[in-house]
């Protein structure tokens, strides 16, 4: 089965999407999510002018020749860019692969290893009283696990705290400015998580993302404070470039550690898996590449007593959620996946065969990952220019986002 064409789709149902679909000699097409929020047009350009010309004629069967080709072949390896350029061809073969078998994906990957997968949902509130009501609402829903972020006292909205901060896209042509002070957030957090506590009870899985804010000693010091309230994890406590930071975490809480949703690749978490410096890696199908290199850090996580728990915030498009959905199926160290929800503007141009319900998510059981492109309906919503917000401390130093 020989790959005939290649076309590159951006599209803006609520916000900006790169979808990768390839045709076949043999009538299969397959669609990828190659979405880089706020980078997208890079990686069109990456995909347009320098891998779809290496993709002509090529077998369509070869996926990780395929990868290798384009990982190994490029001599310039890894990086946001490539790796999510080769992740939405990846995920179309494996698209065209499990249409051509007539198999959902998983069982390509070797069938289901559950029945259902669980999923968090996201609290937020401009204060304490706001986010513990945000926390009722999803458990009203059927939620079993929620992520909690809150406004602190004394700085403006903050990370994750408000709708337009979470979904990251600004609303003007340049990114929005916030404030932060790390000493009021660890003040501030463990009163968050003992009020969820108070009020909700222990049955509910809490989860908090940090951000990459903070130093190791300072996301050492706010595990410990977070221990009573028994999180299930603490997600990017510091910027992860410094693999060896995470000992000094390690050293002092018994607070799970999840990390890695702007990792690329395998290397990126070396350190951090083989020494089970974390509990959860938060790598995702469009960022770490697709499913192919998906599989290795699973196995390799799997080793290591580390679970999954893939990133699925709203940007990334639904064809990366089916995707992560696929593989959290079939791998046997699922942790938990992040569900954010889509715009109703996004279903309708990736409709989709999975489903989500009582906090859980399900794939579709057809050939594929399930997800399509409604390639008329997308160029309704044309690409529109936006960045994720930017983060100062109080003096104006830049910080972290
Ligand atoms: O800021 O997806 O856990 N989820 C997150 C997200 C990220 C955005 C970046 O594009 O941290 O909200
Ligand atoms: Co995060």
């Amino acid at each position: 089965m020989k790959i005939t064409d290649v076309k590159i789709f951006v599209c803006s149902p609520g916000r900006n999407f790169v979808t990768v679909k390839i045709y076949t000699d043999q009538g299969l097409t397959g669609i990828g999510d190659a979405t880089l929020n706020g980078r997208e047009k890079a990686v069109v350009a990456y995909l347009e002018d320098h891998l779809v010309p290496l993709l002509i004629g090529r077998d369509a069967a070869r996926i990780e020749d395929t990868w290798q080709y384009l990982y190994r072949g490029a001599y310039w390896r890894r990086g946001p860019v490539t790796m999510a350029a080769i992740a939405g061809i990846d995920m179309a073969l494996w698209d065209i692969k499990a249409k051509a078998a007539g198999m959902p994906l998983y069982e390509l990957l070797g069938g289901a290893s559950r029945d259902r997968l669980m999923c968090y949902g996201h609290a937020q509130g401009g204060d304490i009283a706001e986010a513990v009501e945000s926390v009722g609402a999803l458990i009203d829903e059927g939620y079993r696990a929620v992520r909690v972020q809150s406004g602190i006292p004394g700085l403006p909205p903050v990370y994750g705290a408000d709708g337009t901060s979470t979904n990251g896209a600004a609303e003007n042509a340049l990114p929005r400015e916030e404030l932060w002070s790390t000493s009021k957030y660890l003040r501030h957090a463990p009163k968050l998580f003992e009020a969820v506590r108070e009020a909700h009870g222990w049955d509910v899985e809490l989860l908090h993302d940090v951000h990459h804010r903070l130093t190791p000693i300072e996301a050492a010091r706010l595990g410990k404070d977070l221990e009573p309230y028994r999180l299930f994890w603490l997600e990017d406590a510091v910027a992860a470039e410094h693999q060896e930071g995470f000992r000094l975490i390690r050293n002092h809480t018994t607070t799970p550690i999840a990390v890695g949703e702007v990792f690329n690749t395998i290397w990126d978490a070396r350190l951090l898996i083989e020494e089970q410096l974390i509990d959860y890696i938060r790598m995702t199908s469009v960022h770490a590449g697709g499913i192919t290199p998906m599989r290795r850090i699973a196995d390799f996580a799997g080793l290591h007593n580390v679970r999954t728990g893939a990133h699925g915030a709203m940007d990334m498009s639904p064809i990366c959620l089916a995707s992560n959905i696929h593989l959290g199926f079939w791998v046997p160290n699922f942790g938990i996946q992040e569900y954010s929800g889509y715009s109703e503007e996004t279903l309708e141009v990736f409709p989709g065969t999975w489903s989500m319900a009582d906090g859980h998510l399900y794939p579709g059981h057809g050939p594929g990952h399930g997800v399509e492109f409604d390639e008329d309906l997308a160029e309704r919503y044309p690409f529109e220019r936006s960045y994720l917000p930017v983060n100062r401390l109080e003096d104006g130093t830049l910080w972290h986002w």
